[in-house]
């Protein structure tokens, strides 16, 4: 068993890398990328760009000491049978849920725009969760991976700050998971609710879970 310490908000965390893992939530195309749904939303994709270098420095330092590694897709099958209509109907994008855009149908699975990133690709064995809902446990086998594999702490990266990384934090913070959001590893189309949403993890001695950054997570585990 290999113990570390990761320097955090609001403190401290010790933590045993055979029982922690990355979740890497929603690196994809339909969001990052222009012509997919973050874009249909009327937001600016480039913003989320600068969590992606902070990422991969991140997943290669866990990937050398054999970490397990798990990403996660929203997305919903292309009969749309798992997509509410509140949510497909919800706003006023310029495409909806389930419509053709520059990359394939908007946020469809086996679609181009529901692919991660390549910059974030996937490597063979870590696990891919495909998930309707803003949370990664919602109507996923995401928990039943976690203790199959005996995982009790989360290293939490992704799009966007405050709804599926949020949504994931508050999820699995319930589920008796300790997580740790990397800062510098997440964005959000809209910087201030980025700021706002690490705070909120953070306040209370800890609400929600820990804050920490690529470098200091780096660090520990060296
Ligand atoms: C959103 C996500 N923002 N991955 N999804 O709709 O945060």
């Amino acid at each position: 068993m290999t113990n570390v310490t990761i320097d955090a908000k609001p403190a401290a965390l010790s933590c045993s890398l055979q029982h922690t893992a990355a979740i890497i939530i929603d690196m994809q195309r339909d969001f990052v990328e222009p012509g997919g749904f973050g874009e249909t939303l009327g937001n600016d994709v480039s913003l989320l760009r600068r969590a992606i270098a902070p990422c991969k420095t991140l997943l290669d330092g866990l990937r050398a000491k054999g970490m397990l590694v798990i990403h996660t897709r929203e997305g919903h099958r292309p009969d749309l049978s798992d997509a509410p209509p509140a949510k497909v109907s919800r706003g006023a994008p310029s495409l909806r849920i389930g419509d053709m855009g520059a990359m394939g149908r908007i946020l469809i699975r086996g679609e181009p725009g529901h692919d991660i990133i390549p910059e974030l690709a996937p490597i063979a064995g870590e696990p891919i969760i495909d998930k309707p809902g803003k949370g990664a446990f919602y109507a996923t086998d995401l928990q039943s991976i976690l203790i199959n594999r005996q995982i009790d702490t989360l290293l939490v990266c992704g799009v966007t700050t405050e709804v599926c990384v949020h949504t994931t934090v508050r999820e699995a913070n319930d589920r008796g998971y300790r997580c740790v959001v990397v800062s510098d590893c997440c964005a959000s189309y809209f910087p201030e609710f980025h700021e706002v949403a690490l705070r909120m993890v953070a306040a209370q001695g800890g609400i929600f879970g820990w804050v920490s950054d690529s470098a200091r997570v780096l660090e520990a585990i060296a």
